[in-house]
């Protein structure tokens, strides 16, 4: 069966990712539209070796026959034309924050809560880069120990922030000033990661809490993070420090890794062995290592996770859901 899939932000760094991915994952697709602002549009790009022109998004892009948009445009657009496309019956998988919260709108990560693409409502969101990376090893364990508290610090790649986020970092290296985060991100590292709340976390350190409970379906679980820009190209690197209501053997939590999929252990510190950003990039397994017992608390693991965050972090889970629908006949 092959489906008509629209592309919302496809000349962005996302947006060129879902065309690679789709691409890779020979997605059964009949028709592919591609939208952007003003600014890209008239652009041609390729789709599975034929050209695409790229039209300007407005309210009538969607009345046309189309089943999915994925959309990579900025909370903004997704805000707006989301519902727009939803109303003409286009399923939308909306790699933005706005939806995420929403109570009507499903946050799925495959590998973790395939079954919640059916309460879709017509928009389903992906979650946050980091979350979706700490979920796919964190769900065996919470299913298992019954998570109580999990402490994220992050060490995001700048491609989280898009071409002028790599741009900077590039222009830092070569001793010129920053044009695009606050201060230089060469040789340096920022604790803020969007913009700071009342509360003094920033909203990405917010989004890993607040998303954390939704995915995971438990409100009880304690959940804090501190989210770290650093000078990578593309991979987010997580420390993650988790602690269990329940006891367990240490070769039980690798055990219940090894038989997670998506998941690789990375994990020989004898043989200077353990996940690195430069290894993740370009694929998109969660890259799991360091795992050790915090001896500081009675039932605590610590662990290391890397994962691209423009493939598995963004396109390619986004692609995954999309594979969900299909699979569960909701297209
Ligand atoms: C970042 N996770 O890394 C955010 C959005 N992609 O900037």
């Amino acid at each position: 069966k092959k489906i008509n899939v629209a592309l919302v932000g496809a000349t962005g760094m996302v947006g060129r990712t879902f065309i690679k991915v789709l691409e890779e994952r020979n997605f059964p697709i009949d028709n592919i539209y591609m939208f952007s602002s003003a600014k890209s549009a008239g652009t041609t790009v390729k789709f599975a070796g034929k050209d695409v022109v790229v039209e300007e998004l407005n309210e009538n892009s969607f009345d046309r026959d189309i089943q999915i948009a994925l959309f990579s445009a900025g909370g903004g657009i997704s805000q707006k034309f989301a519902p727009i496309a939803a109303s003409k019956g286009v399923i939308v998988v909306d790699n933005s924050s706005q939806w995420r919260m929403d109570p009507n709108v499903p946050l799925v990560v495959p590998e973790v809560n395939p079954e919640a693409v059916k309460n879709h409502k017509g928009i389903i969101a992906n979650p946050n880069c980091s979350t979706i990376q700490a979920m796919v090893p964190l769900k065996p364990l919470h299913d298992k120990y019954n998570l109580k508290r999990v402490v994220y610090s992050t060490y995001q790649a700048v491609s989280g922030s898009g071409v002028k986020g790599v741009q900077d970092l590039e222009d830092g290296i070569q001793g010129k000033p920053n044009t695009f985060y606050p201060h230089p991100i060469a040789f340096n590292c920022l604790p803020h990661i969007d913009v700071f709340e009342e509360n003094g976390y920033t909203k990405e350190e917010m989004k890993m809490v607040n998303e954390t409970m939704k995915i995971l379906e438990d409100y009880n679980i304690k959940v804090t993070a501190t989210t770290v820009r650093v000078p990578v190209r593309g991979a987010h690197s997580e420390s993650i420090n988790l602690e269990f209501n329940k006891p367990f053997e240490l070769e039980d939590v690798f055990t219940a890794l090894k038989n997670t999929e998506g998941v690789v252990i990375v994990d020989n510190p004898a043989n200077n062995e353990y996940p690195l950003a430069v290894d993740a990039e370009g694929h998109d397994e969660v890259y799991v290592g360091r795992i050790r017992r915090d001896f500081s608390v009675d039932n605590g693991v610590n662990m290391w996770v890397v994962a691209d965050n423009i493939r598995k972090g963004a396109a390619t889970n986004a692609v995954q859901i999309a594979e969900l629908l299909l699979k569960y006949d909701l297209v």
